[in-house]
């Protein structure tokens, strides 16, 4: 109970009795008002009260100004005036006002004066992202525009804060349209766009205030072009178009891949192959087709003795495309099981099979060579095979035969002349049928001989 004494129930009374009074005469200057920018130094001169009021001066609120009690100066203290702390809510029409109560004598008034913190431009734009991701289809007609939800923030206002915007890096392709007071910022699209050719844009999107001297901030925008299904499959040059497999090849064996590429991207680039209907029933019978890996395939081991030649029709096909097409001409190669001849027609001297030469002859022609066999031959060829001082020329489809220089036989007694059958796509010579056939010439004796091998 010691706050309840007579005595300083009285004392408080009494003080209720002052405040009440200075209430009741509290002066509100509504025509004395200063402003000082904001973040001043300390000892700035605000202003003064000495043109309104009378010495003694005293400040009550001391946080932002301190005041000389005699002359009612007032300046700026350690503690600096942030607009923005100070005035965090205030809008672009309202002015940030501080009010500051001193007492003044010495009628001992309590007056009230307001001092307006202006704003300078202390405050850059800012953006919450500093990315700005965009994604545009490609078929996008020019002018389209889109809005730009990042915009933007200054803390400052009037000019300080209001931000102007534009394009760096764009290329040209795109712009900025900034619309309304709110404002709507807009990006336009200045050039047709095909996502094969580039699907991604980078820019910058500046901010700029209006102040005297503008801050500005800077947000990168990323434009993603998207796909749209504008493009079809083509064979590719690398697909094949003919190909050669041997008469004795295995079942599942991969004749060939065919290739079809669609620019686009994801479901737009698919692409199924399919035969032509107008594939010949052998031909569908022979080889498959992967419908999604264009692996043409044999459907059964072969045994051909004959050449074939199979047309294979292949469309590829694409979403709201019409088919491409591409022919693939597969060449089935005979199996050679046959026992081939070579039939040998002598000009020279010959001796039990083996041609005898003097030395010292100049080119002479010795014999004529021909193929002899069943159509699994056709289109196999004579060849002398490594160096030996023979020729072997073609002649309405048998061979000539001769030396290409003179022989000595000091050098040497007996040649031996490998000759080859050779076909255009397929070399015979290395086993598995192959044949070679070898004549010997003997330059002073008399044998030359036959002999065969089927490997070498
Ligand atoms: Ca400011
Ligand atoms: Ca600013
Ligand atoms: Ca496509
Ligand atoms: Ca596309």
């Amino acid at each position: 109970m010691g706050h309840g004494t007579p005595d300083n129930m009285a004392c408080a009374g009494l003080l209720q009795n002052l405040l009440l009074l200075f209430r009741l005469r509290q002066i509100v200057c509504g025509s004395v008002q200063f402003s000082i920018p904001e973040e001043k130094e300390p000892g700035v001169l605000v202003g003064s009260l000495s043109k309104s009021f009378s010495p003694p001066y005293q400040l009550l609120t001391q946080e932002y100004l301190w005041m000389d009690t005699n002359t009612g100066n007032f300046y700026t203290t350690e503690q600096k005036m942030d607009r923005e702390a100070l005035c965090p809510e205030d809008t672009e029409t309202e002015e940030c006002i501080i009010l500051h109560n001193a007492i003044v004598r010495p009628s001992g008034d309590l007056i009230q004066f307001p001092v307006i913190i202006e704003d300078i431009n202390d405050n850059a734009p800012h953006f919450v992202n500093s990315e700005i991701h965009l994604r545009v289809p490609e078929d996008v007609s020019v002018g389209t525009s889109f809005l730009l939800d990042d915009q933007a923030q200054d803390r400052d206002v009037g000019l300080n804060g209001d931000l102007q915007y534009h394009l760096e890096d764009s290329g040209g392709v795109f712009s900025l349209k900034v619309e309304g007071d709110e404002p709507f910022i807009m990006l336009v699209v200045q050039t047709a766009l095909d996502r094969e050719t580039q699907d991604q844009y980078q820019m910058a999107l500046v901010a700029t205030d209006c102040g005297t001297d503008p801050l500005s901030a800077t947000a990168t925008l990323i434009v993603t072009v998207t796909d749209v299904n504008d493009n079809c499959p083509s064979f590719s040059p690398e697909s094949p178009r003919s190909v050669t497999i041997p008469g004795d090849s295995a079942r599942n064996m991969l004749v060939a891949q065919v290739i079809a590429t669609d620019p686009d991207s994801g479901l737009n680039a698919a692409i199924t192959y399919s035969l032509s209907p107008k594939v010949s029933d052998r031909a569908k019978e022979l080889f498959s087709l992967d419908s999604l890996t264009g692996y043409i395939r044999l459907t059964q081991d072969l045994k051909s003795d004959n050449s074939e030649e199979l047309l294979l029709k292949v469309f590829a096909n694409g979403h709201h495309c019409p088919p491409a097409d591409t022919k693939v001409t597969v060449s089935i190669l005979p199996t050679l099981n046959q026992e081939m001849t070579i039939k040998i027609g002598f000009i020279a001297e010959h001796q039990n099979q083996t041609l005898v030469l003097p030395e010292n002859k100049p080119p002479t022609a010795l014999a004529i060579l021909e193929l002899e066999g069943d159509s699994s031959f056709k289109g196999s060829s004579l060849v002398i095979e490594g160096k030996v001082p023979f020729t072997l020329s073609p002649q309405n489809g048998k061979y000539l035969l001769s030396t290409s220089k003179a022989l000595d036989f000091e050098m040497k007694k007996e040649h031996h002349i490998p000759v080859v059958v050779q076909r255009r796509s397929v070399s015979l010579s290395a086993g598995g049928g192959g044949e070679q056939r070898a004549w010997f010439v003997t330059a002073a004796g008399l044998s030359f001989r036959r002999r065969q091998w089927r490997e070498r």
